[in-house]
This record gives C-alpha cells, structure tokens and sequence, in this order.
C-alpha cells in the first residue's frame, strides 16, 4: 500500500527545509538500483519481499533483461524521522560509462549524492568519475559500502579481515577525494596569487614557493568519508540490511555503560574494549585485540549469516528473540536461507531507515545552497561573475533565498527531455467515476432503455440523442441499442480510436527539471533561454521588469512559452500538480517544441542560462543508417529528430555525402539508440552500417639511424629510395619537390608562387592544442572582432591570462633550431579554424598572427593582406581530409617558406581591391564554395564531389566584371579560389613527401578478472590489438586488475567476447582516452628477397595501417589499389613458407 498520497507530498514541497534532492551515483552493477528499491520499498510502493528483485526504476524492457540501468529516473520519497517530516527526491542513475550523460543531468539537480561502492570490488573506474561529477557540481556526498555480504558469503572473510578490508577501501575513496580537493585548492591559490599579483605589481624578486600553504588551513573534514562523522553506511542492499554506526553506538552505550558519545568516537578505528576496567583503549594490533567494530559489530553480523547459513534453527531463534524480531512462518520455513536472512536482517538493521537518516543530517537542504554553486550556474564559459549585468547579479540573492513567495523570479532548470507514452500521462489514465458521472450515466441509461422500447413498438427513432457521439457512452452502451445504431455507433468508436491512437503514437516529452526559486504553477507563461543567451543584449533591449506575457521584441536564443502541465516524478508513474514551489525536482509537459535538450527558464529576462552540463562521455562510435524501404525516409528523418531529443549524449548528423549519421558514446548506448529509433521513434524497418571508426592522418620524421644492423640499413635505404620515388610518381609535373620535402607550386595562371613544407609537431604540442581548443576558438572570435573594428567584445583579463600561458607552453614545447620564433609566426589552426595543426609563415615581410588579440601584433598592411585568407582556407580544407583516406590530420605543421605575387597578379589584387569587391561577405562566399575550382585536373582532390559547375558558371560572370583585366587570368576562375586550391594542393604534396601514418583512436579499459580466466582476457586482448599497461592484484582479493589500451576499430563485440571467454566473469569498460600513431607505414611494399619471401608480394597480411586506410578508402568510394587474386598457385607457396 502508497503510504503517502499526492496531496502529502504536495504539502511537504512547500516546505523547504525538509527537503532532500539527492541522486544515487557508483560504477555499474554496484548495487543502485538494488538500493533504490529498499528505499521505495520503505514507502509502500512496491512490497519489501520484492525490493531488490523488481528494480522498480529500471522500467525499460531493455534494462530488465540486460540487468542494467540505462537513464535516470526519479522518485518523490516520504520519510520521518524523530518529528520531523522530510521529501526526499530521489534519482537513481546509471552506472554504465556509455551512459554517464545522464549522470551529469541528474547531478545538476541535486543537492547531494549517494555514492555506492561494492564492498568486494572497491573503488572502481566509474566510482572516482562520478565522485569527480559530484565534486564540479559541488554537491555533497555521503557512501554506501553495499554487498557486505559477499565478503562473508563468498570471500569468506573473518570479521576481523573484513574490518581491515573496509578500512582500505574507505582510504581509496578518501584518496580520490583527496586529489580533486588538493588539485582545487592550489587552483584557487594560484588565482589568488596572479590576482594580487596584477594588483600589486611589486613582486619580490626572490618568491619561495611553498606549495602546501593554503591545504593547512583549509577545513576539509566535511569533505572525507568516515563512519564517525556519519556520513557512512555499511550495507547488503540485496538482504535488505545498512546500519550507520551511530546506530551501534546507541545500542552499546546502555548495554555496557559508555556514553555514546564515546563510543560514536571509537566505535571505528583502532580501539579496543577493555572488559574489567569497562574502558576503551588504543591501539588493538599492537596487543593483538579485536577493534570495537569487529567485536561489536561485525562479529554478530558474521554469527547470524552462519547460522542462518548452516541452518542452526535453534541458534537463530535465539538471536531473533534476543533482538526481540518477529519473523513470519513462511519466511522461517522458506528452503532459501536468503529468504530468511532477509526478512531477519530488514527488521534488525532497516537499510532504508539508515540510509534516508543520514541523507536527512548530512545532505544540505535546497536552502543551503552555497554562494559558490550560485555562481558556477551562473556564469558561462570565461565570463565572471562580476562581469555580469547588476539585474542578473541582483538573481544571486533569489538563488541563496529559494524563496516561494509569489515575488520571488521563478526559476527553473531543465536538464533533459524524456519521452513517455501517451497511456503514462495521468490526464489519460482511467480514474474512479465521480459521484455526478455516475448519475449521469444512469440518466442516460435510463433514455437509452425507454428508446429500446420505444423502438421494439415499431415507432421511427427521429434523431439521435446527442450523447451518442461521445466514445466512452457509444462504447459502453453497445448491446443495448438497436441494430442500425449499433452500427453508427461502431463507427463512432472505430473513428475515435483510430483518432486516440494516433495521439498514442505522439511522443510525449517531459521535462526533467527543478526549481531553484519560486512557484512555478500550471498554465504560466515563461522565458525559454538558451545556452548562448545574453542576458547583458537582451536587457538593452527590454526592460528587466517586463514579463513572458508582455508583446516583445525577438531577442535572440529566447523565446516565451507555456507550462502546460506540471508532474510529480514517481519513477514509472506521473501524478498531476498544480504549482510546485522553489527547491523541487519535477515534470514539466508541454515543452517539446521549445527545449531540445536542456534550457533554463525564468521569468526575470535578466536570467543567464545555467552553465551548460559536464558530460564525461565523448561520443565516438559512428553509424549510418537508411530506411530498408525508401520510401519510409520521412518516418526515419523524424524518429531522429526524437531520438536527438530524448538522448542527452547521442548526435544525429546529416554528413555531406547525404548520410544519416547516429554518434553514441559506445556499443551498449549504439545499441540502445538503435532499439529506440526502431520500436519507438521512427517505427520504421532500419539497416544499419558497420561502425564508422574515424581515423586521422598524420607525418612522422623519416628514420635517420637504422637500429637492428647494417646490413638491414642498407636494404631499409633501398626501401626509402623506391618509396621516395614511388611518392614521387604521385607527384605530377610541374611541381618541384626538392630533397627536403619542400613543395613548390604555381597557381594556374601562374600569377603566385608558394612553397610549403610539412613537418611533424611533437607529441606534446598537438595535446596542448588539443587540450585548448576552446581557448583557440576565443582567440579566433576575437580576432576577428579586433579586425573588423569592433569592440563588442571586451577582453576578459583571465582570458588573455589563459592566452598568455597558453603561448608559453606551446614556446616551451617548441623549442630548438627548427622551430625559432616559431611561435609569434602561427598564422591558423586547423582544420575549423581550432583543430591539432599549425599553419606558419616563414617569409619575410609578413608579420600577420594569431596572437592579435594579445595587443602585441602590429596589424598588417601590404600586398598580402588581401588574399591571406585564401591560404588559410586552403591550409583549412587540406587539413580537414589527408590524402590517404581522406581523413583529418592531426598533429602536422604547415610552412609557408615562399609567397610571391607577381606583377600581373598585384595588378589584379589591386583592380580588386579598388573596385572595392573583396568584402567579407563574398570572401565567404569563395571560402565555402570554390575550393575545387581549380582547373589543375591532377590530383586526387577530396572534393571532387563538390559543385565544380557551379564555381565554373560562376566565375566567368563575376571575371567579366574585372573588365578583362587579366585575360589569362580569366580562364581559370577567381583568383582568390585558385590560391585556396593551390594551398590545398601544396599541403597534400607536402605531406606526401614525407613517411605518412595513419592515427588511430584508443579506448582505455580496466579489467577486473580473476587468476583462471586471465589467459584468456590476455588471448582475447592481443587478438585485437590491446597492449596491457598494467596489471595489479586487489587486495585481499584473489582478482586482478589489468588496465589496457585498445584500438577503437577493434572493439567492437570485444566486452562480449571478453564475457564469453570467461564465462560472465569479467567485464571491460571501455572509455576514449587518445590517438595513437599506428607504427607501421600503409605504403610500405617489400623491397628485398628476403622481405618477398616473408610478407608476399602485396604484404598486406601484416599491414594494419593499409588494412584500415583501405577500409576508409572503400566506405568513401575512394579508389582502392588492390589486386585481386592474381597468381594463384604463387599464393599457396606463400602460404607454405609461412
Ligand atoms: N550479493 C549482493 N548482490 C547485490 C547487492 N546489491 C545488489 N546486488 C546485485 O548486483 C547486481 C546489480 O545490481 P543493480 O542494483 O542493478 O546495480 P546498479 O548499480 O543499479 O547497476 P547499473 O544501474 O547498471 O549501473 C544485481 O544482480 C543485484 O542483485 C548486495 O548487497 N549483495
Ligand atoms: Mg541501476
């Protein structure tokens, strides 16, 4: 039976105070959901012989049979404690690395969070991601030990080896901990330090740095788990049974006469009782004494799962009359010992009771809300608080107050949109009759009779009642009518179904959400701010008093709209609300065309968005997909759309090649998505293609000493030798390629020179620009800012400070002959302007630089300066696709040693300059659409498919404006778009001359496995091209952790197969760590005898480079150089000598 109806729960929303929003948080399978339902069960909700068994939150079909959680869901809880009532909103998530998006989107709306850690397991992968996830949103943890009873029912640990077992995992949790709050700490110093800096300006010459100033005398108690401080639980969710040890203390402080004050002080640690003097003492290993909590604790837990496991009836029935339980005669003849030990353990130690008790003491209300989160949520990117408009600073104070006055700004986060079934919504569940309906229908049954009888008499019926249209009486009343109406009636019912299905088949989205200040009610009408709204624009353009109501002014990224309706989240069911006060989780229908994903919604247009959600995942796995019917496109296009909009993680994409593109953050959510889009969203057969695995390209330095032997070298130079000249075959005329690898080339009409040469950037290097793409992308917003004049953009002081460090790592990294002034030379990044290559100028006369913004730079004027941007978009395409698969490249630079502009071609720029056509718009324009308007057919041109008619109509037309200026250069396009051609074409031939290879992406993945199946975890990984990084044992555990590094191309099926071989004993988590250089080259071809003999004359069997590259090649429709089968019977020698 549901202990507390809506109307309570309403009554307990509007009291803050009593509120917890709490979310449940651990690595997967650690028992989540298990303890959900313990805490659901304590509600009435579902029966406690059930809890644990029904995982109520896992309400997809797919979660059940997998066993796994694979969304957040959320439940409202009633609990008392002492006189106090509280509302707990609950939110279980999942564990699954696959689907920790929709960890960050419950995390954003909690206050605190239960971690749980498997008692045998410890702290795992996922564990110290989510308490990471936990700390950026500075939310406060309590822990959960869970699954106790595994060290007693399957390591079969004595009390006293457990005890020290759980110390050790209470110091690794502590110890994550640890790092996130040192590294934040010193964060904070630093900042403090360059600020005072920058106001002082005086800094002593000889600063010593004392790097643990500012961890002393930081108050970080609150922040460790420990028992004492109670915000531990030690628990078997499965058996029903947590105790905190409070609960001991309580206990023992009557029975042996120590103030449980005392006790709460020692009952952990290292402490021992001494019997006769009745006191505690330190020190128990040094006097070979058993600790409190063995003794006091753990020991009783130990005998009762004994005898209950041994089946000692009369044992039991002692220890249950000594705890004064009473046990029902099914549960004490049940032939699982579980049974049993479930029903006693519930009773003795509620887990519920223990758990929702230190979620009420440690976990702040939506009151105490501290000052610091405000402002996290308030301010987006590098912005800081203070540089926010005065109105929306003045929202702080609402925040903190999370006031539900009806003054207060309403407002409320969204963090997601999940779909429900039509049937789920309570306005179309079936409800009791009230009393007037009842009579209603009498009356109408009552006329219906007369009309029967009437019509038996042979009189005509003139018209119909005019009930009869409405479904519900036409479906109830159908024997009772006659034949011709029955039919009518039929009808009727047959139209309106079909009518209510169609409206089933609608998704119905809602809004997963909280409010953080004020009431917000049914029917109101609020702002819809998106993530890049500016609150600082708008208020120029409204006033900060107006309201969702008033007729306004389009302001960008804002639009009004209407809470249709409010839900109370009750895991699968839904209950309407009228009004939902500030500091609560709720349901918000009505929002689907208004909210993609997450949005913020105020009243107050003064409102910044909330700081966008911290996702953990990088989608990486790729999937085209296609109706099987063509015909069945639309359905598919907007299944997308919906599945777009119910993922918080998923990326739909429409790729240039035409292609309907899934993005996912690994197999199981692939899987997941593709399941959705079949059965729920499009409804529509689908084919699927294997997953797209990206590569990038890249160049390495051309080996200089041959290691193994001399002899070798001598074949190895021969090899270069036919490679250089095999490169060189690619290369056509006209081009000249000196020894070096530097490239030269004219442009078509012979008007420009440019000589470009590629070089590999250091490891460290391409991760910096990595690392800091974001910085990069504000560094080019704000260059172009600078350049077009305007001054809208004022500089942040941190963000130049973030700039200027930047550019000491990359002059720190970039050091050497090579690369001299290389730094104040960068010209572009790319490709998109922010990716992992460097474009430089090493020519005199130029002095144009990315580090404009920095203010150092003197802007650049001459003869250049009009066609410069031809070259970066050049370098830009050539470093979106390479020439061996057309992928992006990665971790290469790009000089530019020669630009010369000859006289015919100033000329040009000049007339062109005049006539004043070259302005921005149309310079775009050329970006975007010329870069194959080169008339160079050689080449294989990436972009063959893009429109060359088109920039070949075109361009004579726009030529024929230059009044024939240039003739020669008439012929061959724009000027501009040759450039960008010729740049492109030069970066190609570049890297080209240099040993090119292929990158491939790599998943981590930690694998816990004991010693039998660690062969084959070992088979299973180097088959796919795994390399073991590291290999430990837990300890007091006989299970190893192998941590490992694997190719993305080789992974799929690779948890299952691992699953297989070792029959469900371990399971790999697989998460995207880097790229990696693939060592071996993807032309390499066997030059010697020897070398024949061995790889065969293709030498493609040992290639995994030419095997991935060509895969790529034959997905895009490149041209593959492969030979099919052509002497057979030299094969079958090979295949003998190996
Ligand atoms: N022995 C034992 N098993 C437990 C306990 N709690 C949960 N389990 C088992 O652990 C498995 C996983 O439990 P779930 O509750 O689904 O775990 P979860 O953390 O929700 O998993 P995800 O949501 O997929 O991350 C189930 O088979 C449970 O029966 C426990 O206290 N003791
Ligand atoms: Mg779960």
């Amino acid at each position: 039976m549901v202990l507390a109806s809506v109307g309570k729960m309403v009554g307990l929303q509007k009291k803050a105070s009593g509120i917890r929003n709490i979310c449940i948080l651990a690595h997967v399978d650690h028992g989540k959901t298990t303890l959900a339902d313990c805490l659901i069960s304590s509600n009435g909700i579902i029966s406690s012989r059930l809890a644990g068994k029904l995982r109520y939150l896992d309400s997809r079909e797919d979660e059940q049979v997998r066993g796994i959680t694979m969304k957040s869901s959320a439940i409202s809880l009633h609990f008392v404690k002492g006189d106090q009532e509280y509302l707990i909103n609950l939110i279980d998530s999942p564990g699954h690395v696959d689907f920790s998006s929709e960890v960050s989107t419950a995390v954003r709306l909690c206050d605190g969070c239960i971690i749980v850690v498997d008692a045998v397991e410890g702290v795992c992968p996922q564990t110290q991601a989510v308490l990471r996830q936990a700390w950026l949103e500075n939310i406060r943890p309590v822990l959960v030990i869970n699954k106790i009873d595994r060290l007693i029912v399957e390591l079969k640990l004595t009390p006293q080896e457990a005890y020290l077992h759980l110390k050790n995992i209470l110091e690794q949790i502590n110890a994550v901990t640890g790092t996130l709050f040192t590294s934040k700490v010193l964060e904070e110093r630093a900042e403090k330090e360059t600020e005072s800096e920058s106001v002082s300006d005086a800094s002593p010459g000889d600063q010593i740095y004392d790097w643990s100033t500012g961890l002393e005398d930081t108050d970080d108690s609150h922040l460790y788990f420990s028992p004492e401080h109670g915000n531990v639980v030690f628990a078997s969710a499965i058996d029903g049974w947590g105790f905190g040890i409070e609960h001991f203390a309580k206990l023992y402080s009557q029975k042996i006469g120590i103030k449980p004050a005392v006790l709460l002080k020692t009952l952990w640690g290292d402490y021992y009782l001494n019997t006769k003097a009745k006191k505690i003492m330190k020190g128990d290993q040094s006097k070979g004494k058993k600790p409190l909590f063995v003794q006091l604790v753990l020991d009783n837990i130990w005998s009762l799962y004994e005898a209950v496991m041994k089946r000692d009836k009369e044992k039991i029935e002692k220890i249950v009359t000594s705890l004064g339980l009473r046990i029902g005669a099914r549960e004490s003849r049940h032939a699982d010992p579980k049974v049993q030990l479930n029903a006693i353990c519930s009773q003795w130690l509620p887990i519920s009771d223990a758990v929702l008790s230190m979620v009420c003491n440690k976990i702040p209300s939506p009151l105490d809300i501290t000052a610091e989160r405000v402002e996290k949520l308030m301010c987006v990117g590098a912005r800081t608080f203070d540089s926010l408009p005065p109105e929306t600073r003045e929202l702080k104070s609402a925040f903190m107050k999370c006031s539900s006055e009806e003054t207060a700004p309403v407002i409320v986060f969204v963090s997601k949109m999940f779909p429900v079934d039509a049937k789920a919504l309570p306005q179309n569940k079936p409800r009791p009759l009230t009393q007037e309906e009842i009579a209603h229908r009498r009356e109408l049954a009552k006329r219906r009779h007369a009309e029967k009888l009437a019509a038996s008499q042979g009189k005509e019926l003139s018209e119909k009642p005019p009930s009869e249209n409405s479904p519900e009486v036409s479906g109830s009343a159908g024997d009772t009518k006659g034949e011709e109406q029955q039919l009518t009636g039929q009808e009727d019912s047959m139209t309106s179904k079909a009518g209510k299905q169609e409206a089933d088949n609608k998704e119905h989205f809602i809004a997963f959400a909280r409010v953080f200040s004020g009431v917000v009610k049914r029917g109101q009408k609020i702002f819809v701010l998106g993530a890049k709204y500016d609150p600082a624009e708008s208020l120029h353009k409204l006033s900060s008093q107006c309201s969702a109501t008033d007729d306004l002014p389009a302001v960008p990224h804002m639009t009004c709209c209407t809470l249709e309706n409010l839900y109370l989240l009750m895991g699968r069911e839904l209950e309407d609300l009228e009004e939902v006060p500030a500091g609560n989780v709720l349901g918000i229908g009505g929002l689907q065309d208004f909210v993609l994903k997450s949005a913020t919604l105020s009243t107050s247009p003064a409102c910044p968005p909330f700081t966008p959600l911290n996702f953990e995942a990088t989608p990486i796995v790729r999937v085209a997909v296609e109706p099987k019917h063509p015909s069945d496109m639309p359905q598919l296009v907007r299944g997308m759309k919906l599945l777009n909009q119910a993922d918080p993680c998923v990326q739909v994409l429409i790729q240039e090649t035409g292609e309907h593109v899934l993005v996912t953050a690994g197999e199981v959510h692939l899987q997941r998505c593709l399941d959705d889009l079949k059965e729920r969203f499009a409804k529509v057969q689908i084919s699927v293609s294997a997953p797209i695995i990206p590569f990038r390209e890249t160049i390495t330095r051309p080996p200089k000493v041959d290691m193994v032997n001399e002899e070798i070298g001598k074949q190895q130079k021969v090899a270069v030798i036919h490679q250089t000249k095999e490169d060189q075959n690619k290369i056509p005329e006209g081009i000249q390629v000196d020894s070096d690898g530097l490239v030269t080339m004219n442009t078509p009409n012979k008007q420009a020179t440019l000589s470009v040469r590629a070089i590999p950037l250091p490891e460290e290097v391409t991760r910096l620009l990595e690392e800091n793409s974001d910085l990069i992308r504000t560094m080019e917003q704000l260059n172009t800012s600078l350049n077009e004049d305007k001054k809208t953009h004022e500089i942040n002081q941190k963000t130049l400070d973030r700039i200027k460090e930047f550019k000491q790592k990359l002059e720190k990294n970039l050091q050497g002959r090579k690369w001299r002034n290389a730094v104040d030379q960068i010209w572009s990044f790319g490709p998109r302007k922010c990716g992992p290559n460097i474009l430089l100028h090493n020519f005199g006369g130029y002095k144009r630089s990315v580090w404009q913004c920095l203010g150092n730079s003197v802007k650049e004027v001459g003869k250049y300066r009009d066609f410069d941007n031809s070259i970066v978009s050049g370098f830009q395409l050539a470093t979106l696709s390479g020439p061996m698969c057309e992928e992006p490249l990665m971790g290469v630079c790009f000089t530019v040693e020669k630009w010369e502009i000859s006289k015919a071609g100033d000329m040009l720029s000049n007339s062109r300059q005049d006539s004043g056509e070259l302005d921005a718009t149309e310079h775009q324009q050329n970006e975007d659409n010329t870069p194959a308007s080169s008339c160079t057919d050689e080449g294989p041109s990436a972009n063959e498919h893009q429109d060359r008619n088109q920039s070949v109509t075109d361009s004579p037309e726009k030529m024929s404006k230059h009044k024939g200026e240039s003739v020669l250069a008439d012929c061959y396009g724009p000027f501009s778009g040759q450039l960008i051609a010729t740049m492109k074409e030069a970066c190609r031939y570049a890297l080209q001359a240099k040993p090119q290879r292929l990158m491939a992406a790599m998943y981590t993945c930690e694998i816990m496995a004991t010693a039998e199946v660690l062969g084959r975890v070992y088979a299973v990984l180097s088959k796919r091209e795994g390399r073991v990084l590291q290999e430990e044992m837990k300890e007091g555990t006989d299970v190893f952790i192998i941590k490992a590094v694997l190719p993305v191309a080789e992974s799929f099926g690779f948890a299952d197969e691992i699953r297989k071989r070792t029959s469900g004993l371990a399971s790999p988590q697989l998460v995207f760590s880097h790229w990696e250089i693939i060592s071996s080259d993807p032309f390499w071809v066997p030059t010697t005898e020897e070398e024949y003999l061995h790889f065969g004359e293709k030498a493609d069997s040992e290639n995994q480079a030419r095997k991935y590259m060509n895969a790529v090649r034959k997905r895009k429709g490149l041209y593959v150089e492969e030979k099919i089968v052509e002497h057979a019977e030299k094969q079958r020698t090979l295949s003998r000598n190996k």
